[in-house]
């Protein structure tokens, strides 16, 4: 077909919508990313099209105007790819009733929010977006962007700063109840989003600081929730996928695995969608299922990308194809993740952790190294520390959390004159900057680690004094600039890998 001939997407377009228009609004989404286009959106459109309701989504992307303004174009429409090697699946949800771009707009974002209509905030604004202090988890104060939004009511730039001036916005005028959702993979979600707008809200002046936090008291709840899909960005490829396949095209599509899970708690102060209808599960045991997925899936995940990247692998399938990768994942998750979560009933490990690899396998999806591996500052800490202080506490040495610290380390920081090739260089990172200074102050691992971990606490305060595991890590960031991944992987005594005889120990 001539491509000026394909049509574009949107709502004329026969056949591929399952209503007429998108719900009401009754949701404002934080992070209009592909994560939650091939997440929240698709529960949200089952749960509609099974039980209907006012649940249409406002969709606020921060800075970037680039899905907003395709979605305009599009009748707010876009194209879930899902991907597997047997072939792809393509569908539409109609859930977006708007989008808009919160840095062009920002009174818009706390009218959204304050809005009697909107029942939930959702947030995917990734672990980056929550402006902690990874060493402690408190809301970082120093941070410019929440001084910005402490001094300026009217035009807050962070999630947290725009809903406690949102939630400041519904206290002084209707008071009606919401519930803030967050679906980022960060331990404890609700409650760490909650402590995040209770410490924002106790800086303002003490007559807002007293009725905000009485609003909060009162009208807002915060259920924790675990979010499961790989979601890769989006290239050329899909884009080229879409008009060659569906026979439209589409600006935005957003390619994902088929695997996709959501487990939620049922504290929704405002009622909600049902979103069961898609297949969330509602359960009081998230904080299980959580640990499971930031520490199993996540954590694992971690050491693939920085291992992989050291091996000049461009994507996740790449990685774990390299056999003493598999055998280092394999080693982590079993012997060092697993033993720090408390399994939910009815789950069965061996098979989770097959599914994982399976998934991880997944070579048609092209997840890249330098996306997982990107922002590790902030995501290590929600991965590595508890599972490690715990071995730790019972006198193991977690030889691969260290190797995953220090395979981290050396693709952001790498000691002076060593080049960790273009998938480490491609990784963004907000601490890139404080870690290079400090790598360049080093002249050896030992004292990078020690640099890092116990100087700046990388990985929160009780982890730096633990010198063993310091030590341990600057080790095989030794062995990582002499030797390569093989060797380290060796060094950390992967059990079962022929070069584990080699390894030293602790
Ligand atoms: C990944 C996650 O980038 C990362 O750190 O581990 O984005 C992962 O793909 C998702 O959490 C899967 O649900």
């Amino acid at each position: 077909m001539n491509p000026s001939s394909i049509p574009q997407l949107s709502a004329s377009l026969p056949g591929i919508l399952r209503r007429n228009a998108a719900p009401a609004p009754g949701i404002v989404h934080l992070g209009l990313g592909n994560f939650h286009r091939a997440h929240q959106a698709v529960y949200t459109d089952a749960a509609v099209t099974a039980a209907g309701g006012d649940w249409g989504i406002i969709g606020v992307s921060s800075r970037s105007s680039a899905v907003p303004d395709a979605m305009h174009t599009q009748d707010m429409l876009y194209t879930v790819v899902e991907i597997s090697p047997e072939g792809s699946r393509f569908s539409v949800p109609r859930v977006h009733s708007d989008a808009f771009t919160a840095a062009n707009n920002p009174d818009r974002v706390l009218q959204v929010i304050g809005d009697a209509a909107t029942r939930i905030v959702s947030l995917t604004v990734t672990e980056n977006g929550y402006h902690y202090t990874p060493a402690t988890g408190s809301l970082n104060l120093q941070d410019p962007a929440i001084r910005h939004d402490l001094e300026n009511a009217g035009t807050p730039r962070t999630p947290i700063g725009q809903i406690v001036r949102g939630l400041q916005h519904r206290a002084s005028t209707h008071a009606q109840p919401v519930t803030i959702l967050s679906c980022d993979n960060l331990a404890d979600n609700g409650h760490h989003t909650e402590r995040l707008i209770r410490e924002f809200a106790s800086q303002l002046s003490p007559a807002e600081a007293t009725e905000t936090l009485a609003f909060i008291d009162t009208c807002t709840s915060f259920p924790s929730s675990m979010v499961d899909r790989i979601v890769p960005a989006t290239t050329e490829h899909y884009r080229n996928l879409v008009s060659d396949k569906a026979g439209y095209t589409d600006r935005i599509p957003v390619p994902a695995e088929p695997f996709t899970m959501w487990i939620v708690e049922d504290n929704f102060i405002a009622g909600r969608p049902a979103w069961e209808a898609g297949g969330a599960v509602f359960s009081n045991d998230v904080a299980g299922y959580e640990q499971l997925k930031v520490r199993l899936l996540n954590g694992t995940h971690s050491l693939i990308a920085y291992l992989g990247a050291l091996s000049g692998a461009v994507t996740i399938p790449d990685s774990v194809a390299h056999t003493h990768i598999e055998l280092a994942a394999r080693s982590v998750l079993r012997n060092e993740y697993l033993p720090s979560v408390s399994v939910p009933a009815g789950v069965d490990i061996d098979a989770y952790e097959e599914q994982l690899f399976s998934r991880w396998r997944n070579t048609a999806l092209g997840h890249r190294t330098s996306q997982v591996g990107s922002d590790g500052s902030v995501k290590l800490r929600q991965r590595v520390p508890l599972p490690a202080l715990q071995m730790l506490e019972t006198g193991q040495m977690p030889h691969l959390l260290a190797l995953t610290t220090a395979a981290y380390l050396t693709c952001i920081a790498p000691l002076n004159g060593f080049d960790p090739g273009p998938q480490a260089a491609a990784m963004e990172d907000p601490a890139r900057a404080l870690l290079s200074t400090l790598a360049a102050q080093s002249h050896s691992g030992p004292d990078l680690a020690e640099r890092v971990l116990a100087e700046h606490h990388l990985l929160g305060e009780e982890l730096a004094g633990q010198t063993g595991f310091i030590k341990r890590t600057g080790e095989l960031i030794d062995t990582l600039h002499t030797h390569g991944p093989i060797a380290a992987i060796a060094d950390a005594g992967t059990p079962s890998h022929p070069y584990a005889a080699t390894r030293s120990t602790p």
